[in-house]
C-alpha cells in the first residue's frame, strides 16, 4: 500500500534531508496549518455558525471588518501565541505590530498574514482564502519593533495560503519548490497531493477587475488591450478571461494551469503603489509564484526586491506565468 505523505512527514523530510527548515519553522508552519483547519470549520459553517456578515467594526486601513475577518485573525493569533517559535506577529486586520507575551518563550520568527483574503466573497460562498509569510526576527533586535518586520520579500524563509474552496487546500514554499496539500476531513490531516509544482511560462488566460480598466497605467492598458484583440491583434491568438474576486481563488487558478494575475497601480488614488498589500499579500504570492518557475513584478521591479518602508504599505502587482510578466515588465519600460 503506497502510503500518503502528511503535512508533518513533508515537513520533517525538509528538515532532515535537505536541511532548509529548523523544528522551529516546521511548529510554526504546523501551528498555521492547524488554525487554517479551524478557520475552514467556520467557513464550512456559514449561516449555521452565525459567522457571516460584517463585524460592525473597521479596520487600519479603513475597510469594514467581516465577522469571518476577525473570527480568522483571533484563531491564528491564539494558536500562534505560546508555542516559542515567534517573537511577533503582524496582521492585514491589526494596526501595530503583535509581539507574543513575555509569558511565552520568544521564539526567532516573524509570521505576517491576511487571514480572510477576499472578504468581499465571504457572505456570497464563494472561495476564499489565508494568506501567510514568514520572515527570520533579525539577529540582536532587542525588542520587537514595526522595522524588523519591513525586510524585502527575498528574506522570506517560508509563505503560502490555504484556500478554502470546494476542498480545503494548503499550498506552501519553504524555499524548495511549492507543494500542495489537501484536507483530509475525516483525518483531520493536511495530505500531499502535489508537489514541485510549476506553472507554464506561455499562457492565454489573464486575471484581472476588468471594470477598472479606464484607471489604469498605459502600459497596463496596452497589455489587456492586446490580450483582447486576440488572434487578430499582435498576440496572434485568443485570451480567456477568469476573475474570482479572492486573490487566493485567483492565484491559486495560476499556480494549476497558469496564467497573468494583475492588480495594477489605478490613477484614482496616484499617491498608493496599489490596492494590495505589499507584506501580507504580494510578498508571499510571489515568492511562491516564483518558487514554481514564474515571475512576480509591479512594473518596475521584482517583487521580492521591494524594500518595504511601512507595515500596510500597498503595491502594484503583476504575477503569473514568466512570458507574460516579462512582456508586462517589457511594455512599463518602454512607456
Ligand atoms: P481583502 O484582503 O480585504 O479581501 O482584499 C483583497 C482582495 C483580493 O483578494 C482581491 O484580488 C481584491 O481584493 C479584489 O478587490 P476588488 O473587488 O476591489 O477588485
Ligand atoms: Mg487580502
Amino acid at each position: 500500500m503506497t502510503q500518503s505523505v502528511n503535512l508533518t512527514r513533508y515537513l520533517v523530510e525538509q528538515e532532515r534531508e535537505h536541511g532548509i527548515i529548523t523544528p522551529q519553522l516546521r511548529l510554526l508552519v504546523e501551528v498555521v496549518a492547524r488554525a487554517c483547519k479551524r478557520i475552514s470549520i467556520a467557513v464550512n459553517k456559514g449561516a449555521l455558525g452565525d459567522v457571516l456578515g460584517s463585524a460592525g467594526t473597521g479596520n487600519v486601513q479603513g475597510e469594514v471588518q467581516k465577522k469571518l475577518d476577525v473570527i480568522a485573525n483571533d484563531v491564528l493569533i491564539h494558536a500562534n501565541e505560546w508555542g516559542g517559535h515567534l517573537a511577533a506577529m503582524a496582521s492585514e486586520e491589526m494596526d501595530t505590530v503583535f509581539p507574543v507575551s513575555e509569558n511565552y518563550p520568544r521564539g526567532e520568527y516573524l509570521l505576517l498574514f491576511d487571514p480572510l483574503d477576499g472578504s468581499s466573497n465571504i457572505d456570497v460562498d464563494v472561495t476564499i482564502g489565508t494568506i501567510f509569510s514568514v520572515l527570520q526576527l533579525p539577529a540582536n533586535a532587542g525588542e520587537v519593533r514595526e522595522e524588523h518586520f519591513l525586510q524585502a520579500g527575498a528574506k522570506q524563509v517560508a509563505a503560502g495560503y490555504c484556500v478554502y474552496g470546494p476542498q480545503t487546500q494548503l499550498v506552501l514554499t519553504v524555499g524548495r519548490g511549492v507543494a500542495v496539500f489537501t484536507l483530509d476531513r475525516e483525518q483531520g490531516s493536511f495530505v500531499l497531493t502535489q508537489s514541485d509544482l510549476q506553472i507554464p511560462a506561455r499562457t492565454s488566460e489573464f486575471s484581472v477587475n476588468m471594470s477598472n480598466l479606464r484607471h489604469w497605467a498605459p502600459p497596463v492598458k496596452r497589455y489587456i488591450d492586446e490580450c483582447l484583440q486576440g488572434k487578430e491583434g499582435p498576440r496572434g491568438r485568443d485570451f480567456n478571461m477568469r476573475w474570482v474576486g479572492s486573490m487566493v481563488a485567483d492565484v491559486h487558478r495560476i499556480l494549476m494551469r497558469g496564467g497573468v494575475f494583475l492588480y495594477p497601480w489605478d490613477k484614482r488614488e496616484p499617491n498608493k503603489p496599489g490596492k494590495l498589500r505589499l507584506l501580507y499579500e504580494a510578498n508571499p504570492m510571489s515568492f511562491l509564484v516564483e518558487q514554481a518557475g514564474g515571475a512576480a513584478t509591479n512594473g518596475q521591479q521584482r517583487i521580492l526586491d521591494i524594500a518595504p518602508t511601512s507595515l500596510h504599505e500597498r503595491c502594484s502587482v503583476m504575477l503569473g506565468s514568466r512570458e507574460e510578466v516579462e512582456l508586462l515588465q517589457r511594455y512599463h519600460a518602454e512607456a
